[in-house]
């Protein structure tokens, strides 16, 4: 240990006894000890899964903070403190949603179904989401694994065929599902109500309840209702099992647990997992050669199948160690609280039905609704802020840090433009962009763009030092914990932290003086820049790139600090740092105005 350093340490032992890591020895472990803190799941193994976004259109605001983007921020947190990290991800592609939207482009379903995964996949890729593989629940893997569940619930006694009856359109020569049955509402007298609800009034409905019914695919008036027959999955038998699988479950968010609970408790309903549609995975059972196997039973699968893709993509991949008599595995799911009773009853009843040793997911972390202007969200209504209009307009990163930062995590938020955009200013281009490009250019006016070596650290450099241990073991804390407001929240006091000390230390001051001193801070102000960007790459991962881009160390996901912070801020390795543009532009009053005209509610 270099004695300035030392000796440092020893003033900051004593401006404050109170400090964690104060043992002897300290400095020469290169191990994280005092970073370590009781984690929400201590495996290195874990596998992330963001809901699968529904194939029929480009995705919004909501849907990306819901599920897509903190899971990517917690996936790239777990590389970063070193865990081996899966993350899985797929366009949920069956069910009645695609065939609608396919009719409505006047494509084939399969082709729509591909254009549409590929439109999504380039947009998830320009917010910079980090899936190790986006596959796909219309693939062959995904049908021979939804066929192996249902026979072996099947032969396991959990399957039951019941007879029902259905609308049957004569001129679709069909049975129509519920929601291709439009009529006018018995409740409210709207006229494009479908037969599951209704848009005027909210009310659920069944399709015989709607005055003059006619078929939303060819207008078919002279609808009849058939018997039929259909699967059942017998999860009120499985209620049990269920319970006691949820009792050892940790770290669910509050309402996930009650939401969970609430299906349990209330008489579990068994739950029909075939539907009449030509689009989706083929019953394989005599009877039901029309009919195909409900979105939601095979959505859920999706997640092990596009593993499975994963796995056939590249040599060397295995995917049963993430599923298959997988205890070492943590698994956290991601999803909005709509999908909640999918995730901690459906899917897991498939997967104990079946009494195979599959991974069942061990968090399930659940978001409210991101609200719009007062509003909600929403795709078939095309209001609010949709992810490919978001990407035209901004940075990707832009958008990330304001949803991380305001992540409707115990409640919904609102989304407005005005509190986008001064959060936004503020943060990312007042504070994080400010930090870097100021300390960055005084380098280069003052040392040539040299980190300076001469200089020791002063009291306040240890003061600082102390504080960001503590900080920075309270920010992993937060990731660790799946707290990502809270995690916003610190990285943004780290940023502030620093800016305050450069307000302090005032190396543009000093230099006029005090060479040694200049140098000193400057380079505690360059580490602190260093420091600032690492730690804030799993939120905002492309601006923090080209920070450590002009420190000649991008390109590579960024590891987590591990020492005390005195050694991080009076490191000078690397020699020199790059002149750094301007990294946060900030939104102007025209550009403002103009996002409020473009997204603002009308
Ligand atoms: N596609 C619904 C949704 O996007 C559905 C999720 C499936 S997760 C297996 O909200
Ligand atoms: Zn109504």
């Amino acid at each position: 240990m270099p004695e300035g350093i030392a000796r440092a340490w020893r003033v900051a032992c004593e401006l404050n006894p109170a400090l964690p890591s104060m043992r002897e020895g300290f400095f020469m472990s290169t191990d994280s000890a005092p970073f370590q803190r009781e984690r929400a799941l201590p495996m290195a193994k874990i596998l992330i899964t963001s809901a699968l976004p529904y194939v029929n259109g480009v995705k919004h605001l909501g849907n990306l903070v819901g599920s897509l983007l903190p899971a990517d921020v917690h996936a790239r947190f777990r590389r970063q403190i070193g865990d081996e990290v899966l993350f899985i991800c797929a366009t949920d592609e069956h069910g009645t949603p695609a065939e609608l939207g396919a009719l409505r482009a006047g494509e084939a379903v399969d082709e729509f179904c591909t254009r549409q995964h590929v439109i999504q996949a380039d947009i998830y890729r320009r917010f910079g989401l980090s899936f190790d593989y986006f596959g796909r629940t219309s693939s062959p893997q995904n049908a021979v694994l939804t066929q192996h569940f249902y026979r072996r619930l099947d032969a396991a006694g959990l399957i039951d065929e019941r007879g029902l009856r259905q609308v049957w359109s004569p001129v679709d020569q069909r049975f129509l599902p519920d929601r291709y049955v439009l009529g006018t509402c018995p409740h409210c007298g709207h006229g494009e109500a479908r037969g599951d609800q209704c848009d005027g009034c909210g009310v659920l409905l069944d399709p015989d309840e709607l005055i003059a019914p006619r078929s939303a695919l060819s207008g078919d008036t002279a609808l009849e209702i058939r018997a039929t027959r259909h699967l059942f999955l017998r999860q009120s038998i499985l209620v049990e099992p269920l319970r006691s699988w949820i009792n050892q479950r940790n770290g669910w968010p509050p309402f996930v647990v009650s939401t969970a609970r609430s299906w349990l408790t209330a008489e579990l309903r068994d739950r029909c997992i075939t539907r009449d549609l030509a689009w989706g995975i083929p019953v394989p059972r005599a009877g039901f050669e029309s009919k195909v196997f409900y979105v939601w039973f095979d959505a859920p699968i999706g997640y092990i199948a596009a593993t499975q893709e994963w796995a056939q993509a590249a040599p060397g991949r295995d995917w049963q160690r993430w599923w298959w008599q997988a205890d070492d595995v943590g698994y956290i799911q991601f999803l909005g609280k709509d999908n909640v009773p999918f995730h901690a009853v459906s899917f897991p009843a498939t997967l104990l039905g079946s009494g195979e040793p599959w991974k069942t997911v061990d968090v399930i972390k659940g978001f409210h609704w991101l609200t719009y202007e007062g509003g909600k969200f929403s795709t078939s209504a095309q209001r609010g802020v949709f992810t490919d209009a978001a990407l035209e307009e901004l940075p990707a990163d832009f958008w990330r840090w304001w949803l991380i930062a305001n992540a409707p995590e115990s409640a919904d938020t609102d989304f407005s433009v005005p509190r986008f955009v001064a959060d936004v200013n503020k943060d990312l281009a007042d504070v994080f962009g400010n930090l870097a490009n100021r300390v960055i250019s005084f380098v280069h006016s003052a040392f040539d763009g040299r980190i300076p070596e001469s200089g020791e650290p002063s009291e306040l450099e240890l003061e600082l030092a102390v504080e960001l241990d503590r900080r920075i073991a309270t920010l992993r804390r937060h990731h660790e914990a799946l707290e990502f407001r809270a995690a916003a929240a610190e990285t943004r006091a780290i940023w502030s932290e620093a800016n305050a000390y450069l307000q302090q230390a005032a190396p543009w001051v000093a230099i006029k003086s005090d060479r040694a001193r200049a140098a000193a801070v400057t380079r505690t102000g360059l580490n602190l820049v260093r420091l600032s960007a690492v730690l804030a790459w799993s939120i905002i991962p492309e601006l923090s790139e080209r920070v450590l881009h002009a420190f000649g160390c991008g390109g590579s996901i960024p590891d987590w600090p591990t020492g005390p912070c005195l050694e991080l801020l009076d490191n000078h390795a690397g020699g020199t740092v790059a002149k750094l543009a301007p990294i946060v532009v900030k939104i102007d009053p025209d550009k403002a105005a103009h996002l409020a005209q473009r997204f603002g509610a009308a």
